[in-house]
């Protein structure tokens, strides 16, 4: 294994200088093998004042940059990250172990939010709305927020700060980014390149209208807090958001919580079971199913199941799953042994509710990596939807259940706290509508024979119930991160008032 080698490398060629972020407070660990891979200092949280600080002063410029200038800074940040791909991709590998091509198209996510970003940054309008007074004119502005905080986890670490950061900075927001401890090295990777950005932008971009800050949960904590942050994102576990989302509250502060999810797919009777089985695989097993997107309920109709299960489980056995850094594996290692441990706890859980076992559960390559985390994806048949099938397991391990009728099938698919993405696999307009309409699929992200993880960038991203209930990304989630304001003008010479009332 070369993997430490080659990343000292890489990450100077990212513009790290490892020893000035080295320390004792951050331990970073490959999960290919296990292997510390950097330590490094965690900021002390007395110091956040001053960071917010530095925020504060930034916005006041900021703001007044002309938004298609601020987005000339983003793309050049997508330049960056065009010409740093394959060298962030390969940071993204060795620290949390996607596979070489998940590693990639993370960074793409990052491009693609960028250039989303700069076409936005020139249109950031409001709409033009009619009086019911005469020579009056009503009409709204979207004004920059504040300083944004951006707190993300460990499975994107890097495109999840892309697409807040590229839209809060054409919004006219400085941003404060704080990575997972957990992949403290992609979050600066992906920094480094928007530093190199702001370096080119020159004197136009103000002293700290982008900032990391290392550190661990009280850093985060800080900037809940701070009254000065005007919007935080998090991305996280719903425990993690349920501190955050009241504190916030408390506040009035501005917020997008993206919490955890419980993505459920449902295949119907018209369903090309074979493209089915492509995205089941895709989404249930891509990124060791350590995306909050990833597929976790399969809901068959009870007479296609054994079909589907004969082609599904065979698919499974041949997965190759090892080094993410070797091409040809398609399932890396499991982030740390706590995520292996939980998995094999929730299989357990499942056999003790009713459940059969049907595929995987079990740690591979312990013999190569004794502390690496490999596992067999895993499939179990479940009687019902049981306690265990409603909790997120952040592993790749499937939950079947089986329906007679559409509407049971919907109704499994809601019947979970979580309500990020679901999709249907039919060719059956009725069926499709159906899930799709006001009756359908509670989630935020509803899709027809694609699975439920890897969406666009361009559509807004998020989910309802305990994922949160908030939006990022595109379409226009840039809203959350400006201020509307309602301007009523009048150019008449009369004063009347609004809902026809008389006071003289
Ligand atoms: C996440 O897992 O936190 O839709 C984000 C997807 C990716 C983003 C996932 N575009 O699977």
């Amino acid at each position: 294994m070369t993997t430490t080698a080659d990343l000292q490398t890489v990450l100077s060629r990212c513009g790290i200088d490892l020893p000035r972020y080295s320390g004792h407070d951050i331990s970073v660990h490959s999960p290919i093998d296990g292997a510390e891979i950097a330590r490094l200092a965690a900021l002390p949280v007395a110091q956040m004042p001053q960071v917010i600080d530095r925020a504060t002063q930034a916005f006041e410029q900021w703001r007044l940059v002309p938004a298609p200038v601020r987005g000339e800074l983003v793309r050049l940040w997508g330049e960056e990250l065009r010409r740093a791909k394959a060298d962030i991709g390969h940071v993204i590998s060795c620290e949390v172990g996607k596979i070489v091509q998940e590693g990639l198209g993370e960074v793409q996510e990052g491009v693609d939010i960028c250039e989303f970003a700069v076409g936005l940054s020139r249109q950031l309008h409001g709409k033009t709305i009619v009086s019911e007074r005469p020579g009056h004119r009503i009409m709204e502005q979207y004004h920059p927020l504040g300083p944004v905080a951006i707190i993300t986890a460990f499975n994107f670490p890097s495109a999840v700060f892309a697409w807040n950061a590229a839209i809060a900075l054409v919004c006219g927001n400085p941003v404060i980014f704080k990575p997972s401890e957990k992949a403290a090295l992609s979050g600066l990777a992906t920094f480094k390149a928007l530093e190199r950005a702001i370096e080119q932008f020159g004197n136009r971009a103000p002293a700290g209208l982008a900032q990391i800050v290392l550190g661990t949960s009280d850093v985060a904590e800080a900037l809940v807090d701070s009254p000065q942050i005007a919007l935080v994102s998090a991305t996280g576990s719903t425990p993690m958001g349920r501190t955050v989302g009241p504190k916030l509250a408390a506040r009035f502060g501005k917020r997008i919580l993206e919490l955890g999810g419980n993505n459920a797919m449902v295949v119907t009777p018209a369903a090309d079971l074979d493209l089915a089985v492509r995205a089941i695989v895709f989404s249930a097993v891509g990124t060791a199913g350590q995306r909050c997107t990833t597929l976790r309920r399969l809901i068959v109709h009870r007479d296609i199941k054994q079909a589907l299960l004969d082609k599904l489980l065979p698919a499974y056995r041949s997965l190759r799953i090892g080094d993410p850094l070797q091409a040809g594996t398609l399932v890396g290692p499991l982030i740390d042994k706590a995520s292996f441990d939980a998995m094999q706890h929730s299989i357990e859980q499942a056999q003790q509710q009713g459940g059969q076992l049907l595929a995987g559960g079990q740690r591979q390559l312990e013999q190569s990596f004794p502390h690496g985390f490999y596992v067999a994806p895993a499939i179990v048949d479940m009687p019902a939807q049981t306690a265990i099938v409603q909790h997120e397991t952040f592993a790749p391990l499937l939950y079947v259940l089986s329906y007679d009728e559409l509407a049971q099938a919907i109704a499994l698919n809601n019947d979970v706290p979580q309500g990020l993405s679901s999709c249907i696999f039919s060719n059956d307009l009725r069926e499709v509508e159906t899930f799709l309409g006001a009756a359908g699929s509670d989630c935020g992200m509803a899709n027809v024979n694609i699975g439920p993880s890897g969406a666009e960038i361009g559509g807004a991203f998020g989910g309802e119930k305990e994922t949160g209930g908030d939006r990022e990304s595109g379409s226009d989630a840039w809203k959350q991160y400006m201020r509307r304001t309602t301007n009523t003008i009048n150019y008449s010479r009369e004063l009347p008032l609004a809902q026809g009332i008389q006071f003289e």
